[in-house]
């Protein structure tokens, strides 16, 4: 199949600046294209994942993907899709920001001896143009008239805009006519939101190079959820890539509790799964949903890409540890994995019963509560069912001598902490 073919298959183009010239571009040779991200937080989430799986699917199809880290475009910020004026970081944090996203595209792009994936940074082309220079070789080429009628800044008239992020689509279009003249580069994709940055640095180019400059834009649609609140956010906040931000364990819960309405759409576009695959997948949707199978395997994909076979398997650990409540699997670390999220207690070290044990806690209101609750078999401790009024809590319970799960009910899971 075609690489267009593929990602219109997927439902993964918005806008194209010329379909055919692209699918003969790519039936004809291995075409470079890049996408770039801007350093303007130290981990991407997972709406950054959208056009550099893409980007990784022209690379599985023979092409040659180009990952720009906007060392330069960071300092500025860009203002689309953005309502208000950004406060600009300081240089030393943007650098800390690039060191950060360039370790996360190498992994992402498994970049090693046979795959040379391209890290470039528009700093480098940047940083020493002077002022002149911008306005008489650029400057020149764009029309205020042009630049007004941008969404993203037609949309700030009213609210304000600065100079500075009014010139971003400037850079931006720099960097995309160096890559075209240095690198081979012909496409440039990115979110739905880059639309208006895309086509400015296809009329750079165009001037620059001439109107027969063979040089494209593609468009990834944003991603919306059924029940139409914004993909990617939860209570907690963003889905990041960073394990420190968003544990796998968290990461894959994510991806296991999508909608069924939601679910196959995310296989598309997220994994690498085959059209055949998915649609077997797609069929379990219909004919078993209840086995979530589909969702299984939507999870374990994201998180063996982004993470890795070894966490994975912990976070299926975890997963299954917390649902059938067999705690006394789980090592310290995985408990502290898989509780980030719920409501965490400290207690002594010393030997308590258990009733008064869970009332100082607060783990039960009081102690008439704390015994009915013992009596009808609904607290459990590191996954065993406690029956025994007299039980008592000691120290040599905790699981690394550090925690002790209650599991009140089904699934009310408190983590306590020995200190
Ligand atoms: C900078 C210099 C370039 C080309 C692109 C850039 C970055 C671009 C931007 N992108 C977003 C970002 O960095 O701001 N101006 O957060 C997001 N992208 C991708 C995708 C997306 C966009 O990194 O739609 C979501 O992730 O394009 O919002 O020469």
């Amino acid at each position: 199949m075609n690489i267009i073919d593929e990602l219109l298959w997927r439902d993964a183009i918005n806008q194209q600046t010329d379909a055919d010239g692209l699918r003969e571009l790519t039936d004809s040779k291995a075409v470079s294209l890049y996408c770039g991200v801007d350093p303007t937080g130290n981990s991407m989430h997972i709406g950054h994942l959208i056009p550099f799986m893409v980007l990784r699917r022209f690379q599985l199809a023979g092409h040659r993907p180009v990952i720009l880290i906007g060392g330069a475009t960071g300092t500025i910020g860009d203002p689309s899709g953005r309502q208000s004026e950004r406060s600009l970081q300081t240089l030393e944090q943007v650098q800390e920001n690039v060191d950060a996203l360039t370790a996360q595209m190498k992994k992402l792009f498994q970049a090693g001896d046979d795959n040379q994936v391209r890290l470039v940074n528009n700093y480098d082309w940047t940083k020493d143009m002077n002022v002149i220079e911008f306005l008489r070789d650029f400057g020149k080429n764009f029309s205020i008239n042009t630049m007004l009628a941008k969404d993203v800044v037609a949309s700030r008239l009213d609210s304000g805009i600065s100079f500075t992020e009014f010139s971003y689509q400037i850079l931006q279009s720099i960097d995309y006519l160096h890559l075209y003249q240095h690198e081979d580069v012909q496409l440039q994709v990115g979110g739905s939101d880059q639309w208006g940055n895309i086509t400015s640095g296809l009329d750079l180019i165009r001037k620059k190079e001439g109107n027969e400059a063979k040089a494209f834009g593609l468009t990834i649609p944003l991603m919306l959820k059924a029940d139409g609140t914004k993909f990617g956010k939860t209570a907690g906040g963003a889905i990041w890539l960073d394990p420190k931000q968003t544990t796998p364990y968290e990461f894959y819960q994510f991806w296991a509790n999508t909608d069924d309405r939601d679910v196959v759409k995310y296989l598309k576009y997220f994994t690498f799964l085959s059209k055949e695959e998915i649609e077997a997948l797609e069929e379990k949707v219909a004919t078993e949903p209840h086995k979530r199978e589909a969702q299984r395997t939507l999870a374990e994909e994201m998180t063996r890409f982004v993470h890795s076979e070894e966490l994975l398997e912990q976070a299926k650990r975890i997963s299954a540890a917390l649902f059938s409540g067999d705690i006394r699997s789980l090592t310290a670390d995985e408990i502290e994995e898989g509780f980030k999220e719920m409501p965490t207690f400290t207690a002594g070290k010393e030997s308590k019963n258990i009733v008064d044990w869970l009332v100082e806690l607060g783990i039960e209101p009081s102690k008439r509560q704390a015994r009915e609750d013992i009596t009808k078999g609904a607290i459990s401790i590191n996954g065993e069912r406690v029956n025994e009024l007299e039980t008592e809590i000691t120290a040599e319970q905790a699981i690394g001598g550090k925690f002790i799960i209650v599991r009140k009910g089904k699934k009310n899971y408190s983590l306590v902490k020995l200190g």
